[in-house]
């Protein structure tokens, strides 16, 4: 199976790359961005000030690469996911750019596992199920045109979005 579900805490992850639902600052946050952070070590912060000086603030649905610091994982992938406002049709092709643009950043890198939070679905206030269909439908697009990454895993911290997840994959055959 190439894209795998699980609930837990995603700094626990030993993949090659996790990814974290940044703000535009990079400068860190609460949420997942919260203990990313903490669990990492100062190491992340301080690439991240430099990706700031270089290329300025990151905009909704770009993504960043730095160190993963003290974390299992090799590399920390910094996207922004959009605000839910509205709910327009523009906050949700956002939500897919992040998506997409972290795994071609992870791509880029050699990174064979990844592994997703559920971006914008806390602080930002996406409705949990919008954002899993967004998800689920970048992901497996992605994969389709992809032969270098072999593994993507939904870290679900909350079994609301677990049970969501579940459900979607489970309408979907194998890749
Ligand atoms: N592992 C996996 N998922 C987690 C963890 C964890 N350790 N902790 C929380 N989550 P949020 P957003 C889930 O609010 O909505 C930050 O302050 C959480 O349950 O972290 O994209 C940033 O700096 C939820 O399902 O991110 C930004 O300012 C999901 O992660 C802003 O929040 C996303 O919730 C970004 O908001």
């Amino acid at each position: 199976m190439k894209i795998t579900l699980l609930q837990g805490d995603i700094t626990k992850m030993e993949t090659d790359a996790i990814v974290n639902a940044a703000n535009s600052s990079l400068l860190g946050g609460g949420g997942v961005d919260g203990a990313i952070h903490r669990a990492g070590g100062p190491a992340i912060l301080e690439e991240c000030r430099k990706i700031r000086d270089r290329q300025g603030r990151c905009a909704p649905g770009e993504a960043v690469i730095t160190t993963a610091g003290r974390l299992p994982a090799k590399y920390v992938i910094h996207t922004v996911g959009p605000v839910w406002n509205k709910g327009s049709e523009e906050e949700k092709a956002l939500l897919r750019t992040a998506y997409m643009n972290s795994l071609q950043l992870a791509a880029k890198h050699d990174v064979q596992t990844i592994a997703f939070p559920n971006i914008s679905t806390g602080v930002y206030r996406f409705p949990k199920q919008v954002a899993a269909e967004i998800a689920v439908a970048a992901v497996t697009d992605f994969l389709k045109n992809d032969n270098k990454i072999s593994n993507v895993i939904f870290v679900c911290f909350e079994k609301e979005n677990y049970d969501i997840y579940t459900q979607l994959l489970s309408q979907q055959g194998p890749l």
